[in-house]
């Protein structure tokens, strides 16, 4: 399934965006889950426009450049619900190369796995703090983001979906490492 279709439509849905500020929402917030690489984003644009689901107007910036904005239509929005409404399984786990290593832990010497799980711990921690300061600007910039009728409710529901999620990680870390920490060699 074409996927960042509806990553686009769906973009477009809340407001009219130039593929310049697609490609910002990719690296600010959705790609962080749904990462897409520039150099698809514009056939997407292309293709989009051509099967009708999203059109461009021409906006004159300065004296030369020209930017497109684009807006969905409503073939668009009819297509975006048709996979808003569509269930789907639970999704596949990704590759998690820590996981791999952590599987394999009987092979480590106790040295190697507490670096192992102290690393990952701070790594896990700093995300905790990024993505918490990422929700308090969120809900200070738009104090209704909370509520369903926001066009940030979902950015807010994926970022406190992220933050229970890494909280859980590093308190497994912790526990973890006390097991570790404690086992005799
Ligand atoms: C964001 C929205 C969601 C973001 C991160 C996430 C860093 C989610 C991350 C995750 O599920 O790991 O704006 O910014």
């Amino acid at each position: 399934m074409r996927v960042l279709k509806y990553a686009i439509l769906g973009l477009l849905d809340q407001r009219e965006l130039t593929g310049y500020d697609m490609k910002k929402h990719f690296e600010d917030s959705l790609g962080q889950f749904w990462s897409a690489k520039h150099s698809q984003i514009y056939p997407e644009l292309k293709r989009l426009t051509e099967e009708g689901f999203i059109e461009f107007d021409i906006h004159i910036q300065g004296k030369k450049l020209e930017k497109k904005v684009y807006q969905i239509t409503d073939a668009g929005k009819r297509e975006l619900h048709e996979w808003l409404r569509k269930k789907g399984p639970i999704p596949d786990t990704t590759k998690d190369e820590f996981m791999l290593k952590t599987f394999f832990i009987s092979s480590m010497d106790q040295k190697e796995a507490v670096g192992l799980f102290s690393h990952q711990l701070q790594e896990r921690t700093k995300k905790v703090e990024m993505l918490e300061q990422k929700l308090n600007i969120l809900t200070e910039e738009d104090p209704s983001a909370q509520s369903l009728h926001s066009t940030q409710f979902g950015h807010y529901l994926v970022l406190t979906r992220a933050i229970e999620r890494e909280k859980g990680y590093v308190r497994w870390l912790q526990k973890t490492l006390e097991v570790i920490d404690s086992s005799i060699v």
